[in-house]
């Protein structure tokens, strides 16, 4: 149905924060995602469904036109090598900082750089723009491990409070970027189904300007 709307978000922090933003588009879920084992989830609205999927796979669904809009992180899309989607809002939620890390005292000025990290692209980019030889290890979970085990001698990882790298012994070194969630959009549906994407956009838009005043 060409009014449909399927909308690909991860759970946990970033479906926690979207909740408000998406009922201020008068979207809330029928089911609670916490204690249902549905991946796909009714809402108030007939013609709005909610995908519940992994984080780093909500740029793929929405590339496709699996989903027609999906809430990313700005890390996650920034891996992202595909072209089908459209980032058209920042929700300005789940925020962190994309951080080289390592132990305290530790520097990334030396000739041969190991960096473990999920984060491959972002990291070989920002080496490179350095003028840095860096070799990427990658993997798909505790980052921080890597250097106690002498796996690598620093890490690309998010960092919101700093807690689970001091709890490591770690600190953040170098940042990289500002990360928050963004509003995706499938190119196709944006034509297609024009007129119900826009008008989710601007409910959001409206709710997002409200809770970020000035
Ligand atoms: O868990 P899964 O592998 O499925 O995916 P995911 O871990 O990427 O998903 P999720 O839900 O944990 O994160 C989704 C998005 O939230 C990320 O893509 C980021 O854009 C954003 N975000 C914001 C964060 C954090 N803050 C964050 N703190 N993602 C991860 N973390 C990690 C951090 O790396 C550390 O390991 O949470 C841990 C606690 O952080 P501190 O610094 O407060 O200790
Ligand atoms: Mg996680």
């Amino acid at each position: 149905m060409t009014n449909t709307l399927t909308i690909a978000v991860s759970k946990g922090r970033i479906f926690k924060d979207a909740l408000p933003l998406l009922a201020g588009a008068g979207i809330v879920p029928v089911d609670d995602p916490e204690t249902s084992r549905k991946l796909i989830l009714d809402t108030t609205r007939d013609d709005v469904k909610l995908v519940l999927i992994r984080a780093s796979d909500v740029p793929t669904y929405v590339d496709y036109g699996a989903a027609d809009i999906g809430i990313a992180g700005k890390d996650v899309l920034m891996e992202y090598e595909g072209d089908g989607l459209y980032e058209l809002l920042d929700l300005k939620i789940a925020c962190c900082k994309l951080m080289v890390a390592g132990p305290e005292g530790s520097t990334t000025d030396s000739a041969r750089l190991r960096i473990a990290t999920k984060y491959v692209n972002s990291a070989k980019r920002y080496f490179a723009d350095q003028g840095k030889q860096a070799e990427l290890i990658k993997l798909y979970g505790s980052m921080e491990l890597a250097p106690l085990v002498g796996l690598a001698d620093h890490i690309v990882d998010v960092v919101d409070t700093g807690n689970t790298l001091r709890a490591n012994g770690l600190v953040p070194l170098e940042h990289i970027a500002d990360i928050s969630s963004r509003l995706i959009v499938n190119k196709a549906s944006m034509k297609m189904k024009h007129a119900a994407v826009k008008l989710f956009v601007d409910n959001v838009a409206e709710a997002v300007a409200q809770r970020n005043p000035e």
